[in-house]
């Protein structure tokens, strides 16, 4: 049915009578019903993409546009005097994830269904998601965040399976969400539930009793772990992910004629980072309970499963207790115990053990003994895996490491986020960068051509007044699009180092002051949501929001200044921000970011990076050239170096750098303690004095100048215009596309 008969059916009305919601609900069942009608599930092997989140961001645009139905819903509604935008605000957001690694899997997903290729995804369905950040006295608060409205892109299957912790049982149940490819086949994301679930528990902001599995097992994305009771939750969220996910995967391989003993002709699992890791002992519990031997199942299994991992910071990499999982899971125990065996027999080296002295177990350890294949997500990464964290495993393994550069869906980060420049594209080189991103590379030969400069520096201007608006409509924010915009946004955390960007704004202030104005206002922009239980990142929140407030109400400095935190960041944010911004902030400790995702979707939006060389950058870095991205601090083999010594004393900087002092010593200022919270003010000035762990301080002096540099080059508008176009045009690489056909070829192998 098209959109006027569905509306007809459900309301009995005109397309021009209906509220934006009600649209917004016929658009939903045209959808799926269209998305019903494409291929899916074909081919003899299948990929299981198993994720804790997948951090999809609103479907109705995106899904248009992958049926090819956009322009002409479009059309359709605003002949009958409808915004399409409108309809698309009524829709909330599923906060299914927390940051990259969660949007990473949305944007494989729609990769894999576009080259159409068997594969699904299989997670969890958090009723409240992540939580929802609110600013209350310049301080973060959390509170929940639900979703799911009684009509949605879920579609409750009849799957359901009995899952069986440690003295009780819960009833699970299957959602599909349709995974439509961009002019190909519908895939699905299968996300698990409980219908015992109960919102009711939920007291003020994200409280509740974290013992009540078969009440809270489904309600919140990474319950706060900074106890043992949320700790031992997210093991039974684990299990409850992956022995559904193993059920389903089984039941599907018999299905489509498979003997279990040749379960890898059928089924591929990647593990993204360790949150699955249990699939590897539960599907070899599962195959003996179906009378494969211990033997053959683990080998079997190992011929099923790939590891990927996100991560190097060692407090990532999840080691569980076998008290929890003797609790939670009492029936993986022998199984993890032999795997273990194995390994301890085979090699005395204890840094590859599964389970450690203190009787934790390694994840991540059992994933690269007992899985074929363990990628990295950018060179450097990948580099730095075999070289250092995991050399010890890449001795014994050599052949398993590969390295697997993210990448990120044009459709939703182009096509979807930025019409106007999607458009130019299409005039100025045709449509074939949308099936084939290295077609951008055609743009280059326009880098001289003053025409499509002024063009493509109107459409900036052009999203940064769309931004200007939707920060005023949904946040009470002012903001002029007449100044830089430098933005960065992702999980707040030491190792990304917002902190430094926030030093170089008090610097900034500070020079305002002293009568050095800059040659054109700078609104710095920070989007990020800290861990509830991690302290000090919430600090440097109220640092960055207190910064907001003072600027703001200083009238010698808001002329030249401004700092604004966005509240709540999450995709439908993002994919006004991207577009919007001039200067991207990508300035991680060197070698601490395993890839960022974020450096990739402003470089096809045209904004031109400050970083460092680490994670993908290094790889964007080789693809533009020096002229056009901002590399500034100390190398990854510095900062490893620095670590293994232990040389890195802080204070020196504090004490030997005039302006490091005056930018931190402003921290726990008469004018920020008038507004902040001494507290948290102190407890940030003393971390960046005496430990700064992610080493703000060496990096900062280069920052500063290399910042500079940049705002001083914006201001030939032409040169920093060909510097945009040169990055759009080179990003091409970092199409998901092109990632998910790596994975293809040499890990998943799909027919
Ligand atoms: C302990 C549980 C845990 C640990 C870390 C949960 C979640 C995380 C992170 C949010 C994981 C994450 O998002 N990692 C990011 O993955 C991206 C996709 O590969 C990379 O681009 C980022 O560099 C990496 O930080």
């Amino acid at each position: 049915m098209n959109l006027q008969e569905i509306v007809t059916k459900k309301y009995n009305r005109g397309i021009g009578e209906c509220s934006d919601a009600e649209l917004y609900f016929a658009l939903l069942d045209m959808t799926k019903e269209m998305a019903a009608g494409k291929e899916s599930n074909t081919g003899k092997k299948k990929l299981y993409y198993i994720s804790a989140e997948f951090l999809i961001g609103k479907l109705l645009s995106n899904n248009l546009i992958n049926l090819g139905v956009y322009d002409e819903v479009k059309e359709l509604l605003a002949a009958n005097g409808k915004d399409i935008c409108e309809i698309e605000n009524v829709e909330p957001e599923p906060s299914l994830g927390n940051g990259g690694l969660g949007r990473l899997a949305a944007c494989f997903l729609d990769s894999i269904a576009t080259l159409g290729l068997n594969g699904d995804g299989v997670g969890l369905n958090y009723h409240l998601g992540l939580f929802k950040q609110v600013f209350e006295n310049n301080l973060q608060r959390e509170t929940k965040n639900p979703w799911i409205q009684d009509q949605s892109w879920l579609t409750r299957t009849d799957k359901s399976y009995q899952i069986q912790f440690g003295g009780f049982k819960v009833t699970s149940r299957l959602y599909d969400i349709d995974v439509t490819g961009y002019h190909n086949r519908t895939n699905k994301l299968h996300l698990f539930d409980i219908e015992t679930v109960d919102e009711g528990i939920v007291g003020d902001g994200i409280s509740f009793n974290k013992e009540d599995i078969t009440k809270n097992l489904t309600l919140f994305l990474y319950p706060d772990d900074s106890d043992d009771k949320g700790r031992l939750l997210r093991v039974y969220q684990q299990y409850f992910m992956v022995s559904n996910g193993a059920r389903l995967i089984l039941d599907e391989a018999v299905e489509r004629g498979c003997k279990l003993h040749d379960l890898a002709d059928y089924a591929v699992i990647q593990i993204n980072d360790t949150h699955p890791s249990m699939v590897i002992p539960e599907m070899i519990r599962l195959l003996m309970e179906r009378g494969i031997g211990m033997d053959e199942a683990i080998s079997i299994v190992s011929k099923c499963c790939a590891y990927t991992n996100h991560t190097i910071l060692a407090e990532a990499l999840e080691k569980w207790p076998i008290d929890f999982l003797e609790k939670a899971v009492p029936q993986l125990m022998p199984i993890i115990y032999e795997l273990h065996n194995r390994v301890a027999a085979k090699y005395e080296d204890k840094s590859v053990a599964i389970i450690d002295d203190e009787n934790r177990v390694h994840m991540a350890n059992m994933d690269i003994h007992y899985g074929f294949s363990v990628n990295g997500v950018a060179y450097l990464h990948t580099e730095i895996l075999k070289d250092s964290e995991l050399n010890n495993f890449y001795k014994i393994y050599p052949e398993k490491f590969n390295n697997k550069t993210n990448g990120i869906t044009f459709r939703r980060w182009l096509l979807h986020c930025n019409k106007g420049l999607s458009a130019l594209l299409e005039e100025l080189i045709g449509e074939g960068f949308k099936k084939d991103a290295m077609e951008l590379e055609k743009l280059e030969k326009f880098a001289d051509d003053d025409a499509v400069l002024e063009r493509l520096m109107a459409i900036k201007t052009e999203n940064k007044v769309i931004l200007k608006h939707y920060l005023k409509a949904t946040q009470n924010i002012d903001i002029d699009e007449n100044s830089v915009f430098d933005i960065q946004i992702k999980r707040l955390h030491e190792y990304k180092r917002q902190q430094m960007n926030a030093l170089y704004v008090i610097n900034k202030y500070f020079e305002i002051k002293s009568g050095k104005k800059p040659a054109r206002k700078i609104t710095a922009i920070f989007g990020a949501k800290a861990a509830p239980a991690y302290t000090i990142a919430k600090d440097i929140i109220h640092l960055i929001l207190c910064m907001q407030q003072l600027i703001q109400n200083d009238p010698e400095v808001s002329p030249y200044l401004q700092v604004v935190m966005v509240e709540n960041y999450n995709v439908t944010l993002a994919e006004k921000l991207i577009p919007a911004a001039d200067i991207h902030e990508q300035i991680s400790l060197a070698s601490k970011e395993a890839s960022g995702t974020s450096n990739m979707k402003f470089m096809l939006n045209g904004a031109v990076a400050i970083g460092t060389m680490d994670g993908a950058n290094v790889e964007m870095y080789d693809l533009v050239g020096k002229e056009n991205i901002y590399i500034f601090g100390e190398t990854s083999d510095q900062v490893i170096e620095h670590y293994a010594k232990g040389d890195y004393v802080p204070r020196k900087y504090y004490e030997e750098d005039p302006d490091i002092k005056r930018a931190i010593d402003f921290i726990v200022s008469n004018e920020m303690k008038a507004i902040g919270n001494w507290e948290s003010l102190d407890r940030l000035y003393n971390e960046l004095v005496n430990k700064d762990w992610f080493m703000t301080l060496p990096d900062w002096e280069s920052y500063r100048a290399k910042k500079d540099e940049m705002l001083a080059d914006y201001e030939d508008r032409k040169a920093w215009t060909k510097m945009a176009l040169t990055n759009i045009s080179k990003a091409g690489f970092f199409s998901s596309d092109r990632t998910i056909e790596q994975y293809n070829k040499d890990i998943w192998k799909l027919d």
